[in-house]
């Protein structure tokens, strides 16, 4: 049986992140992570916050503060955010951690022993007013191919061109709108992928097999345009300096150390137990050991391609993932979420507006895994109200009130199992062998499509059995039904636990048992499990109906209103 290493993509430090970060790559990742945990395997689930380059200067700069204090803080926001959220790292690590620091100069000092690293001059700006070389980015000016006033260095956002900072004309600082530029020549690192081409050629043709065509069209795509060499150094302070005579002063580019960061984050978490935990057995010639990792689609060219051309490149037994888990974008009604333009939903917001559990399930529901998917209100609502309002909240509360209100606060006795129960149980049985072996493909859509199918088995038994008219008719049956669905009930929750933790482990509160039961994923779905006797009460509430109300007020508030562009009808 081989171990799990689950890994999301680190999360950039300059913010809260909104719905479409969670959805496209921590809470899948979490979920993956906690059936496993459920089935009794071994995991290791590992994220921190990516904290290096300009994005993080600026934020901290904006913020008022130094930038070490600001991801120290924010660190510690998003961390909280992420705990609310039921996201249940093994550990939360940070890309500005010495570990990560030791193992990103051993990656740059592997691949320089092999001859994969050269020095190359190139011009960049420099900013007077800013004291500082401007990255790309932050280089604006007019597009030389549309006109297009502020086009960033990179790129232009309005036609698409891709631009070089020298390209533009009349070209000014982002930062300072500064416009004594000065091009001056600067030297960087370059790692030559180029050079290992054939081997991350020859591992992603190993690989791509078990990929979805979005992950595997992109790292073909990369490698039909061919690999280059890229700059891995940059001017700026914060970062993890780079251990060569003549780069006193520069960094390693962000994107060099960030994948190393799983494994720094890894090591950070080893070095909290150093006498239980060894980081190397999960990271370091560790053959038994499964690796997945979960990303947007933003983030596949470096995980396809540049990290593993860095463990390739290095000739070292590192641990590259066997399977990589795409995501496309969640909109919000249609168009990009905006911090500027205030458009959706940060997660600190959603959090105090609705439980995690609500975020959890109807996220999953709409997860962008085929195609970019829209996040509205009305959607949300609707998710909420049918599934876990209507279906599952409901069945539990009906089932408990029922039984202790018809027999009092323990299970009910009598009766004996007949063909009903037995459908019942191959039904449940069925359902729960689909549910888990969609999580395990990692197809998150499915999942939920199984599990709600489960919880209508409940209804479906109900309605067939009618407990209610039983109490009357013939009360041995109606204690068999009511035994039978509080042992649903149980089966459900804990089915549930890695969609919606929170609302599981209230429902097995309530029920007074514990959750684990690993064959339980396998089909083996008792419902003889809680005997007769067993004290039982209703748990509080479980889930709140949206009114129609709430939903245009909520649109008023985050954006997706007509004025917006947004259509009455969402
Ligand atoms: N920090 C994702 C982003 O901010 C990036 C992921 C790094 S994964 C090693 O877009
Ligand atoms: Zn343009």
């Amino acid at each position: 049986m081989s171990r799990h290493l689950v890994t999301s993509a680190l999360p950039y430090i300059n913010g809260i992140k909104h719905l479409g970060n969670l959805v496209g790559s921590l809470l899948p990742a979490d979920v993956y992570a906690r059936l496993l945990r459920a089935c009794g395997e071994e995991v290791l689930f590992i994220c921190g916050t990516d904290e290096h380059g300009t994005p993080a200067e600026i934020a901290a700069h904006e913020a008022g503060t130094d930038v070490a204090t600001y991801c120290a803080a924010m660190h510690e926001r998003q961390a909280e955010v992420y705990r609310r959220l039921g996201i249940a790292f093994d550990h939360f690590g940070r890309t500005s951690s010495a570990q990560n620091r030791t193992l990103t100069q051993h990656f740059y000092r592997a691949l320089d022993a092999l001859g994969l690293v050269v020095e190359g001059e190139v011009r960049q700006f420099y900013s007077e007013a800013d004291r500082r070389f401007l990255p790309d980015r932050y280089v604006v000016g007019t597009c030389p191919h549309c006109g297009y006033e502020v086009a960033r260095g990179d790129q232009c956002e309005r036609c698409s061109a891709v631009l070089d900072p020298q390209d533009l004309l009349l070209p000014r600082s982002a930062l300072s709108g500064a416009t004594d530029l000065e091009a001056r020549p600067t030297r960087h690192l370059f790692f030559e992928v180029d050079k290992v081409s054939e081997e991350v050629e020859r591992w992603i043709g190993a690989h791509c097999g078990q990929w979805s065509r979005l992950v595997s069209s992109t790292a073909h795509k990369w490698l039909r345009e061919g690999l280059k060499p890229r700059c891995i150094t940059r001017d700026l302070k914060w970062g993890v300096d780079v251990p060569r005579p003549g780069f006193e002063g520069k960094v390693f580019y962000v994107w060099f150390d960030a994948p190393v960061g799983y494994i720094g984050a890894t090591r950070e978490w080893s070095d909290l137990d150093p006498a239980g935990r060894d980081y190397r057995t999960w990271w370091f010639a560790a053959a038994d050991v499964e690796y997945v990792q979960f990303m947007a689609k933003d983030n596949l060219p470096f995980h396809t391609i540049f990290f593993p051309a860095m463990i390739l490149g290095a000739r070292e037994p590192w641990t590259l993932p066997a399977r990589i888990k795409g995501f496309h974008w969640l909109n919000y009604y249609r168009d990009k979420f905006s911090t500027s333009r205030r458009r959706g939903v940060f997660l600190d917001q959603a959090l105090d507006l609705y439980p995690a559990d609500y975020w959890r399930y109807a996220l999953l529901s709409i997860a962008p895994e085929s195609a970019d998917a829209e996040f509205t209100w009305e959607t949300f609502a609707a998710i909420v109200n049918k599934d876990l309002v209507g279906i599952i909240g409901n069945f539990v509360q009906r089932v408990l009130a029922l039984s202790i209100r018809g027999f009092g606060p323990a299970v009910p006795s009598g009766g004996r199992p007949g063909a009903a129960e037995d459908r019942l149980a191959a039904d449940a049985r069925q359902t729960l062998k689909a549910y888990a072996s969609e999580i395990r493909r990692l197809e998150f859509r499915g999942a939920i499509r199984a599990l709600r199918q489960l919880w209508s088995l409940g209804n479906l038994y109900l309605d067939r059995r009618a407990p209610w008219a039983l109490l009357h008719q013939d009360r041995q049956e109606a204690a068999l039904v009511l035994r039978t669905a509080i042992n649903l009930i149980r089966v459900f929750a804990t089915a549930s636990s890695p969609i919606i933790p929170f609302s599981a482990q209230r429902v097995l509160e309530a029920l007074g048992v514990q959750g684990d039961d690993p064959a339980l994923f396998r089909g083996e779905a008792d419902l003889g499990r809680i005997g007769p006797g067993h004290p039982v009460s209703v748990p509080p509430l479980l889930f709140q109906r949206i009114p129609a109300e709430a939903i245009g007020l909520l649109r008023q508030a985050y954006g997706g209103t007509e004025a917006d562009g947004c259509p009455a009808d969402g």
